[in-house]
């Protein structure tokens, strides 16, 4: 056995071309070091299970050591199971085999975790007899979000570790938590700079240096079946986090053969459940997602970026930028308004400080400049404008924005349905234009389209593509076209609503097959939230454009008698208290239309509802490939899913229109 030499190797490390083993033993004086080095996070492939088997054995077999470590070197502890295994069969050595051996072992094993301790990994780690953490280590088991639950009996060990209550939240969710939760609720034993040296050492007392903790307490009988209906609700559907809860109930209830067994039986089931191979699409989906960001030459990181407009869209991509790390400089047009800007922005942040996204909201504050005069923005190379939805104003600022920047400034705009290249031929050089299109609230969606236009330079995309990546943002990139993807597909979704309405469908109906299909809500009760007025204006100015075809519908008909959504309560719905309730007065006027239009009501199932949308919705993305304006049919399901509210579980309309081919 070599000499343990400590090495991490080195952020993102890649394995070389010359194949080196992913897992090496080698010793600290009486302690074996067991070595995981499978770039770039260190999964659990059939080969380090089986290097991880033969390390074991052969640590054993040597009578000198007395405990032993189970390390990775790169970037963090095992993420888990390799996820490009799940698609084919189990492969021996089966997880749960490495976890019992390691579990069996007659020396005491410490996992030394940094990074991500996840899945698989945390299972392996709850198989060793102590578990040392550094200080920013974050663990859980994101199992559900695959569309499974822990396979390799980490629901049995966490439940007899912290108890059910606390295993329940951490499997039925798939939430990570960080090191301090860790220690407080038991599941690490310590916490130390250096992992691996506090590791070797407890290792090397055969782990007497470890508190034993308490037996968790039982839950109360009634835990169960609140934690059921919580469950129930959250799952919309889908049906790991319900297994999971049912894997603990089992855990904290029957003997622990048979509780290993029946995890076993219920993780090998949901592995090949259409759920969870839909989960793991979109797992690789999201991580290709915006290909051509990639590929362009990487841009610095944004010191300071630039925002024209402070009103709540402004405000909030502001605050987005502030989140992130970076300083903004935004303009208003004058000292009343540069004072709203920063009101709405510290609300911004003082929300976010509530959801625990910022600790405090002074210092992210102080990186936010606010002034009146463009020019003020010469120290920023990327700015956004966020102002009125006017193609006039938006080409003036343009226009401005052109005559005081430096050259090398890009300059994006915000807009969400003006055409990006009327704009960018205001400007002297269009390669430094590109869209930027986020979602509201900006600091809250995780999407962004980044709108290419067919001159915009690599650097510009480089520059959209450095703001992503500091924002955390999946950004996907889009072509110039009405509504881009993700607003372009929900028009035609609307669009079929519509049109079921007039041929007997109720809102109601149709936005409770949505949602029982998975939406956290439907078309109509969104509309209603978000006010119908907006989308009316739009349409009027698109008649007289001559870009629609001047057929009232019956949103303009709501719209006409002034039911605009819940700030009038009343829109499809009416509002009564605060809930919603089905509408007469709506119903009158879809029958009115419905009857002008000499159609003969029908009924529509939840099943012919859902149907006919997801035909609708693929429809339209099938056109936006064949135009190219996205790059790729995973790109489309990742801007449904990540912007619009579609079921993950269900992989993306385009997942579904390509499966049933
Ligand atoms: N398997 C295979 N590839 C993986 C992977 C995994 N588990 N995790 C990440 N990758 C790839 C990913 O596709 C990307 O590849 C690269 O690694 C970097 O990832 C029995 C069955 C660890 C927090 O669900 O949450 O254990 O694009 O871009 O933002 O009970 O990756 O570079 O080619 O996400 O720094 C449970 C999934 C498995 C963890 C790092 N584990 N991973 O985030 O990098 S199920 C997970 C993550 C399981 C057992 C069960 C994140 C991360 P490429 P990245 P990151």
């Amino acid at each position: 056995i070599a000499p343990d030499t400590g090495r991490r190797a080195a952020e993102g490390e890649r394995r070389s071309e010359v194949a080196e083993p992913t897992v090496t033993l080698s010793r600290s004086g009486s302690v074996g070091v067991i070595t995981i080095d499978n770039p770039p996070v260190n999964a659990l492939s059939q080969e380090v299970r089986i290097g991880l088997l033969s390390a074991l054995e052969q640590a054993e077999l040597d009578p000198t050591l007395v405990g032993g470590v189970l390390r990775c070197a790169g970037r963090t502890f095992v993420a888990g199971a390799d996820i490009t295994e799940m698609d084919a069969p189990p492969s021996e050595p089966t997880l749960p085999t490495v976890a019992d051996a390691f579990e069996r072992s007659r020396l005491c094993w410490v996992a030394a975790m940094h990074g991500t301790a996840l899945g698989g990994g945390l299972e392996l780690a709850l198989a060793c007899c102590g578990r040392v953490a550094e200080p920013g280590t974050r663990v859980g088991m994101p199992e559900v979000t695959l569309g499974i639950i822990p396979g390799a009996g980490g629901t049995v060990r966490l439940t007899s570790l912290i108890g059910a209550e606390a295993a329940a939240r951490l499997v039925t969710t798939g939430k990570q938590i960080d090191a301090v939760e860790s220690r407080q609720i038991g599941l690490i034993d310590v916490i130390a700079e250096d992992a691996h040296a506090a590791s070797l050492e407890i290792a090397g007392s055969g782990g007497r240096a470890i508190e034993t903790s308490p037996t968790p307490r039982a839950p109360k009988p009634e835990f169960w079946d609140q934690e059921s209906i919580r469950v129930r609700e959250k799952a919309r559907g889908q049906e790991s986090p319900i297994e999971a809860l049912a894997a603990i109930r089992e855990a904290a209830t029957l003997p622990r053969a048979e509780a290993l067994q029946a995890e076993r039986r219920r993780f090998l089931r949901l592995r090949e459940s259409e759920q969870a191979k839909a989960l793991r699409h979109v797992f690789f989906a999201e991580r290709k997602a915006g290909a051509s960001l990639r590929n362009v030459p990487k841009a610095a990181d944004l010191q300071r970026v630039g925002v024209v407009g402070g009103g709540t869209m402004g405000s909030s991509i502001a605050t987005a930028v502030l989140i992130s790390g970076t300083a903004v400089t935004l303009v208003e047009q004058d000292d009343a308004a540069t004072a709203r800007a920063r009101n709405l922005i510290e609300t911004n942040l003082k929300a976010s400080a509530k959801r625990g996204v910022i600790s405090s909201v002074e210092p992210v504050l102080a990186r936010l400049s606010v002034c009146t005069a463009l020019s003020d923005l010469e120290e920023c190379p990327l700015v956004i404008e966020a102002v009125f939805e006017d193609m006039a104003i938006k080409t003036a600022l343009f226009k401005a924005l052109d005559d005081v920047l430096p050259a090398t400034a890009v300059l994006a705009t915000n807009t969400s349905y003006l055409d990006v290249r009327e704009l960018a031929r205001s400007v002297r050089d269009p390669s430094r234009v590109l869209g930027l299109h986020f979602f509201a609230p900006a600091h809250v969606m995780k999407l962004l389209e980044v709108v290419r236009l067919p001159q915009t330079s690599d650097p510009a995309l480089a520059a959209g593509s450095a703001l992503a990546r500091q924002l955390r943002k999946t950004a996907v990139v889009t072509g110039v076209c009405e509504g881009f993807i993700g607003n372009r597909i929900m028009a035609a979704y609307r669009r079929n609503a519509e049109e079921m309405l007039l041929r007997g469908a109720q809102p109601e109906t149709i936005d409770a097959a949505m949602r029982d299909y998975g939406f956290a809500a439907g078309i109509f009760e969104t509309q209603d939230l978000s006010g119908l007025d907006i989308a009316w204006a739009m349409r009027k100015r698109r008649r007289l454009e001559g870009k629609d075809p001047a057929i009232a519908t019956i949103s303009d008909a709501l719209c006409e008698v002034e039911r605009l959504g819940r700030k009038t309560m009343g829109g499809w719905y009416d509002y009564v208290d605060g809930r919603q309730v089905s509408s007469p007065e709506t119903a009158r006027l879809i029958a009115e239309f419905r009857d002008g239009a000499g159609i003969t009501p029908r009924v529509y199932t939840a099943a012919e509802i859902v149907n006919s949308i997801l035909a609708a919705m693929s429809r339209e993305a099938e056109a936006i490939l064949r135009e190219g304006i996205a790059e790729g049919p995973d790109d489309i399901d990742v801007v449904m899913i990540v912007g619009f509210g579609f079921p993950r579980y269900r992989g993306g309309p385009m997942y579904i229109a390509r499966k049933a081919q």
